[in-house]
């Protein structure tokens, strides 16, 4: 018996997960139906010709791979060998991200991503339909209900299991939480985000380091630029929502309670960006035409409702994006719901399977993002900080198999996202310790500190 003769798969949403899992269950034989609320980007353009870009590192990379798109996709990525930290004194560093060019990320492009992904599950034998938002479910009848939101029109559609990857916003997920609790926990960050954008050169070439991702940390905020293949940056400003002033009633820290014209927006640039306000002509423009995203960590304590429906990507566990993880962990939930749903033919089984499998590690990258924040903005460009680094990379070249540090074990490496917090906890301790008190790498105890690795860190398995 083919997968085609058991199951229909629903899935809401034709996002990046939603069009890569698509993909997945339709190349393995099952029937498979997309429903998503906006156009088919193929026809119309995408977010009105504003380009957004995303980190792919190997978890994604690897999940692309599965379906046959990596090479596609790297196709039209820009490499970035690490961040470029942009100190408020206008020098720059950079910060390699791996050991050498076989450890880097890629900047890709969301909608044209999104659009290799859409013609790779059509070619799979996926069926894609497109302005049909979720509106509501009848569980009991088996049956969803879309809104074609071009002309109002309702839409009523059977199906056999939901598959939710409708984003950080989820319909599904409040569907779901009308029949189960879900023990949703909304955690708002209290900062929110801006895209601007650095045009190409005049000679037509990047105006800053293309392989790079680049980082402006100011304390309590910061700004980021990634690069586009048509040598555009996106920069993506982070700001707190508001400031408690101080007592003497001022407050030095920008939000986006004080920045709120195109003129504040020029004056912080001129205080705190002062290299890149020359390299973003329309500040003015895009700060008050685009609109501020809202930045937080989705909680749930369960992710399935029986066999009827399930929840993956943002929809089950959205995250701060300062790890640059969030499609990267979509990507392998896709692959681990796929592989769950060809071994187990009984769908309440391999759902809960898949969520024993993904739920601790989507916990665990949550927390590393938001850790990842405060690293970015106040850390890079303190000395401790600096000095910890400088020894983990020493003792991830003396121990090669044993310690490898979290932010590669995340970004390079497969192993569980909870298996990279844990050991980086230990790794951590060993750095703070061996540190302590101590100015640079020739004060290390290094006896100490190789035992302490032995008898810590067990080998790490090597990934096929
Ligand atoms: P989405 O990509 O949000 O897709 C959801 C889809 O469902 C959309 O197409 C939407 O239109 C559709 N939909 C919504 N509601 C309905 C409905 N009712 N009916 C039908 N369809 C519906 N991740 C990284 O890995 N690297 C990065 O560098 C990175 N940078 C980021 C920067 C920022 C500022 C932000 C906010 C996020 C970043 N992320 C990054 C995270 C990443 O964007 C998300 O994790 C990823 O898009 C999740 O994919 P998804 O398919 O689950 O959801
Ligand atoms: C990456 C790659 C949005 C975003 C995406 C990212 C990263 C950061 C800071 C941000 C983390 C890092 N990082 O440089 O440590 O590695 O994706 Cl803000």
């Amino acid at each position: 018996m083919s997968n085609s003769d058991q199951t229909s798969f629903t899935i809401i949403g034709a996002g990046l997960a939603g069009s890569l899992l698509a993909t997945l269950l339709a190349q393995r034989g099952f029937r498979v139906e997309v429903f998503e609320k906006r156009g088919d980007p193929r026809q119309r353009g995408y977010e009105g010709g504003r380009s957004i870009n995303l980190a792919l590192a190997e978890r994604g990379l690897h999940a692309l791979r599965a379906a046959g798109a990596a090479d596609a996709v790297l196709r039209q990525a820009v490499m970035m060998r690490g961040r470029m930290v942009h100190f408020a004194d206008g020098s720059q560093q950079l910060q390699r991200y791996g050991k050498d060019d076989s450890e880097v990320i890629w900047s890709v492009s969301r909608g044209e991503l999104n659009i290799l992904l859409l013609d790779a599950a059509e070619a799979a034998g996926a069926r894609l339909h497109f302005d049909r938002r979720l509106a509501s479910v009848a569980f009991d009848a088996r049956q969803v209900h879309f809104i074609d939101d071009c002309d109002g029109a309702t839409h009523v559609h059977a199906f056999t299991a939901l598959l939710g990857a409708d984003g950080a916003g989820s319909a599904l997920r409040a569907a779901i939480g009308q029949q189960h609790d879900l023990g949703e926990r909304f955690e708002p960050l209290g900062h929110s985000y801006k895209e601007l954008e650095i045009p190409p050169g005049e000679d037509g070439s990047f105006r800053i380091e293309p392989n790079a991702l680049h980082i402006w940390p100011r304390g309590a905020y910061m700004c980021i630029a990634l690069p586009n293949d048509e040598k555009t940056f996106t920069v993506t400003l982070f700001l707190p929502n508001e400031v408690l002033p101080t007592h003497d009633g001022k407050s030095d820290v920008p939000s986006f309670a004080t920045v709120r014209s195109g003129a504040d927006a020029r004056a912080l640039f001129e205080r705190d960006f002062a290299d890149a306000l020359p390299l973003i002509p329309k500040l003015e423009q895009d700060f008050v035409r685009n609109p501020a995203g809202l930045l937080a960590t989705l909680h749930l304590s369960r992710w399935h409702l029986g066999g009827q429906a399930v929840l993956l990507g943002d929809a089950a566990h959205a995250m701060v994006p300062f790890h640059g993880q969030g499609m990267n962990c979509a990507f392998e939930d896709c692959v681990a719901l796929a592989e769950h749903l060809e071994r187990e033919h009984d769908l309440a089984a391999a759902f809960a399977a898949f969520e024993v499998e993904r739920r601790p590690n989507a916990l665990a990258i949550q927390a590393m993002a938001l850790e990842n924040y405060l690293e970015m903005r106040e850390r890079v460009d303190d000395a401790d900080f600096l000095l910890q680094r400088a020894l983990e990379l020493k003792l991830a070249e003396r121990h090669r198999d044993r310690f490898v540090p979290r932010y590669a074990m995340v970004t390079f490496r497969r192993l569980p996202y909870a298996t990279a917090l844990e050991r980086g906890r230990i790794q951590r301790e060993l750095l703070v310790a061996a540190t302590r008190g101590r100015a640079s790498l020739d004060e290390i105890d290094w006896d100490w500190l190789d035992a302490e690795v032995g008898r810590r860190l067990d080998p790490l398995p090597d990934e096929a």
